[in-house]
């Protein structure tokens, strides 16, 4: 299994996040991704490189699953935010006003001059601070996306998409939960743009992939399940209930699976099962998984118990769907442990391959 690493990862840089009206360090650091490509190195599944995909090619996986307006915006948020106060460069840019586009509060069609409404447009957290190098980043893990899904695409049984920030909460025109660019829609949409006819994502971080969910609602092709902590109770709140089933021809093409805080693995490996039951029943072609390490018992900020042993079996058991699979890196917060718990898994994959 080839891994594809952004070598532009560390341009995104988040100083602080909003938790409980103060502001805490960020938990999406760059050490995270650090600590996975040491342990490749410790214990290689296969070449590390860096993705070289044309820029053109690019820009069009990038548009195939993300709004014109907001891949502006976002190339242009940076020099924007500075352009308004200098001393801005030494601060990040969070947004703190939303137009609650869904409930008909607000007009979200007509685009503001003003740059915070323009942030909040664009965005649904506090917790996602836009830095210097955010797009030049996210652009690079698009990059890793695309050069995975060519990958599969060009035979291979499985591919690794290892960048930061992570992707499954962006929509095809917001960012939040740490994510901008969906990685993972993107290596989606180019499988099928490449020939897979149906394809498969199934999420096993610990938040629902809303932004996933979201950008293939309506589609018959792409089948997307998300195993995850409760929106009830459990962040992204908003979305990931298990009545959300898909809409228009893609009805039936969506599954969550959520489950309470405080799962152990005997249960998340059952919902497992039953994923990987509606994979088959799909009859995908190509899966792609977005692959949280955040279900770990040690993890700061989840409330699953998966011990760094059981990764194995989960990287064994997504094998068993027998299909073209590619792997893009999403959360997992507890630093020392996700790069042993990210190759743990990817090593139960490729054993049993
Ligand atoms: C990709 C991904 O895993 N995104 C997760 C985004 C979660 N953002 C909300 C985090 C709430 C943090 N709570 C902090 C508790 C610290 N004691
Ligand atoms: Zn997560």
């Amino acid at each position: 299994m080839k891994t594809f690493h952004n070598p532009h990862h560390a341009l995104h840089q988040g100083r602080e996040e909003m938790f409980r009206g103060r502001m805490v360090p960020c938990h999406e650091v760059p050490a995270r991704l650090d600590f996975v490509l040491a342990e490749l190195q410790r214990r290689p599944l296969g070449a590390l490189q860096i993705p070289e995909v044309d820029d053109a090619a690019l820009d069009t996986a990038i548009a195939r699953v993300h709004t014109p307006r907001y891949t502006q915006f976002l190339a242009g948020a940076w020099d924007e935010w500075v352009a308004m106060d200098p001393s801005n460069a030494q601060r990040d840019a969070l947004p703190s006003v939303w137009p609650l586009g869904n409930r008909n509060a607000f007009r979200t069609d007509v685009l503001p001059h003003n740059f915070a409404a323009r942030l909040g447009l664009f965005s649904f957290d506090s917790g996602s601070p836009l830095t210097a190098g955010t797009w030049a980043a996210a652009r690079g893990g698009a990059a890793c996306a695309l050069a995975a899904a060519l990958d599969v695409l060009g035979g291979a049984r499985s591919a690794f998409a290892l960048t930061r920030p992570p992707g499954h909460h962006a929509g095809a025109d917001f960012f939040g939960g740490y994510c901008f660019l969906n990685n993972a829609a993107i290596a989606a949409q180019a499988l099928r743009d490449g020939g897979k006819q149906r394809v498969a994502v199934l999420d096993v971080d610990y938040h629902h992939g809303n932004g996933t969910q979201a950008i293939f609602y309506e589609r018959a092709d792409m089948l997307t399940v998300s195993i995850h902590g409760d929106p009830a109770t459990e962040y992204p709140f908003f979305l990931g209930h298990a009545d959300e089933r898909g809409a228009g021809v893609g009805e039936g093409f969506n599954l969550n699976l959520p489950l309470p805080r405080g799962t152990n693995f005997a249960t998340w490996n059952a919902a497992l099962r039953q994923a990987l039951d509606a994979v088959a029943a799909f009859k995908a072609d190509a899966l792609v998984v977005p692959m949280g390490l955040d279900t770990f018992e040690g993890d700061p900020i989840s409330g699953f118990t998966l011990q760094s042993a059981d990764y194995f079996a989960v990287g064994e058991a997504l094998a068993s769907a027998s299909l073209p699979t590619v792997f893009t890196f999403e959360g997992g917060y507890a630093v020392d442990a996700v790069g042993s718990n990210a190759v743990n898994l990817l090593e139960g994959f490729a054993r049993a391959v």
